[in-house]
């Protein structure tokens, strides 16, 4: 599926740097070269993954724009799989800008955002899937983000996904022999018994791959924990400690943080958003007993809560109904002031929270800092669900068809079961294959692909 135009763009960052890439992509690249460029060298034609030193001149003046190196690649060797053109500039805006107008009017036109990867998908060179990883890989705040774009480019998820659907092919073909056949509308018994059997198997993969958005979604965007307790108990004090900076006021007087403050720092790879919230106390002060009705809404919406208590005082009804406020939520309990002497009593602690661990910390001195940390990404995992698939899918749109192929494949299922004639079957097992091909692209609408390819950056 050639394109007919070239398409061309910075390819580097906006702003300046030791070099500037401006790429073409298309039928015209090679021509393109040849008209601005002026080698120092004897000219040449280009040979593919060379770098060519000289000129680029202006089509118009013959004025030279810069010193540069020029690489040709030649279809399908290259990113988009189109003859490519990279002209390796001075990293200066100007520098850039003018280079880029060169090309377009030797005859290239403006890229659009992510074109040269949809022509990369649109040539066969990567699915759909992978196209959607190299945007993921871009975007990656953490080590383990990272990762798991890397194992998607790589084809990781497409190789699940070809899986599936080569399985539920199978029973497809299997289903249609039987189709022609049978003389009665009737599957046999032993040969239904064994489909039933190859479908639970591919519904049961998709549960696992489905599970795992949970790990994607906390990995990609980072899990919201909300740190709440009574007033004055020194939550914006461990907020501080687990940031590393003095970003939330602290205070000696209870109802010092009012609103809510939220700050994103990486734990063991993961993005976590901690939220300092205002202290739970009986007030009249309409400021604060506002904060406290967003400690409700923020602790609701919290991947996992930190209750802070304080070990300097007694257990008191504030703290108890903060702990049955967040009943069934992913919890960690800290005791903060242990550097202070213990007044807090073990004993007074309500139902809900005996057998669980407590964390003495001190968000003066530091110390217990490390637990707590260890505690809240365990939380983390453990709120998100057990991730036991080696492919952890990140992105919504693959959950969301995966689940409608889940669905049709559940009610082929039934139907099989039921005695459901063939030819229904089938029909739900068709759609499965379509929605699953939607992942990797074999079945996608342009609509879904200009949704898709403008998230993306132009140059890319
Ligand atoms: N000794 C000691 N004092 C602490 C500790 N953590 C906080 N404090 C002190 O406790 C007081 C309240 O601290 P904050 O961090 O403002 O408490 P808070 O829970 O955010 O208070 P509000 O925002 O009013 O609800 C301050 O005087 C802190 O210095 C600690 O671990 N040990
Ligand atoms: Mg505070």
């Amino acid at each position: 599926m050639i394109q007919a135009d070239t398409i061309a763009a910075i390819a580097t960052p906006p702003g300046t740097g030791g070099i500037g890439i401006i790429r073409a992509s298309g039928p015209d690249a090679e021509r393109i070269g040849h008209t601005l460029f002026r080698p120092r060298n004897a000219p040449e034609a280009f040979r593919s993954h060379r770098l060519y030193h000289g000129e680029i001149l202006c089509p118009s003046t013959g004025r030279i724009l810069d010193e540069v190196l020029v690489a040709f690649l030649r279809a399908p060797h290259s990113f988009s799989g189109e003859d490519t053109l990279e002209i390796h500039c001075h990293g200066g805006p100007l520098i850039c800008e003018e280079v880029l107008q060169a090309v377009l009017r030797a005859g290239a036109r403006p890229a659009g955002p992510g074109e040269f990867t949809r022509r990369a998908f649109l040539n066969g060179r990567i699915d759909l899937a992978q196209a959607e990883a190299v945007q993921e890989m871009i975007s990656a705040r953490t080590a383990r983000g990272l990762d798991l774009a890397i194992g998607h480019l790589g084809g990781g998820l497409s190789r699940a996904i070809g899986e599936l659907r080569a399985s539920v092919l199978d029973i497809l073909t299997l289903l249609e022999a039987e189709i022609d056949f049978q003389e009665e509308d009737e599957i046999e018994t032993a040969s239904r018994e064994g489909l039933l059997d190859q479908l639970r198997g591919i519904t049961a993969r998709i549960e696992e791959l489905t599970a795992s958005y949970g790990e994607g979604r906390v990995v990609r965007d980072g899990a919201r924990v909300v740190i709440t307790g009574k007033a004055n108990v020194g939550k914006s004090s461990l907020f501080n400690r687990l940031l590393g900076e003095k970003r939330a006021i602290v205070t000696p007087h209870a109802g010092t943080t009012r609103d809510f403050i939220e700050e994103s720092v990486c734990i063991r790879g993961i993005p976590v958003r901690f939220v300092d919230t205002a202290g739970i106390r009986e007030t009249h002060d309409p400021v604060e007993k506002e904060g406290m009705n967003l400690v409700w809404q923020q602790a609701a919406a919290a991947d996992v809560v930190v209750i802070v208590l304080d070990g300097s005082s007694p257990f008191t009804g504030e703290d108890r109904s903060i702990v049955e406020a967040n009943r069934g939520r992913s919890l960690v309990v800290a005791i903060n002031k242990c550097d202070l002497t213990r007044v807090l009593d073990g004993s007074t602690l309500p139902e809900e929270l005996s057998g669980r661990e407590i964390l003495p910390i001190s968000a003066k001195t530091g110390e217990g800092l490390d637990a707590l940390r260890h505690a809240v990404h365990d939380a983390i995992r453990r709120s998100t669900g057990e991730c036991r698939s080696d492919t952890v899918l990140t992105n919504l749109r693959h959950r969301v068809a995966l689940e409608r192929a889940y669905t049709s494949l559940r009610t082929a299922e039934q139907g099989l079961s039921g005695g459901l004639s063939p030819e229904f079957v089938a029909f739900d097992l068709r759609e499965a294959l379509g929605t699953l091909g939607e992942v990797t692209g074999q079945t996608v609408t342009e609509e879904v692909l200009d949704r898709i390819f403008s998230t993306f950056c132009i140059g890319k």
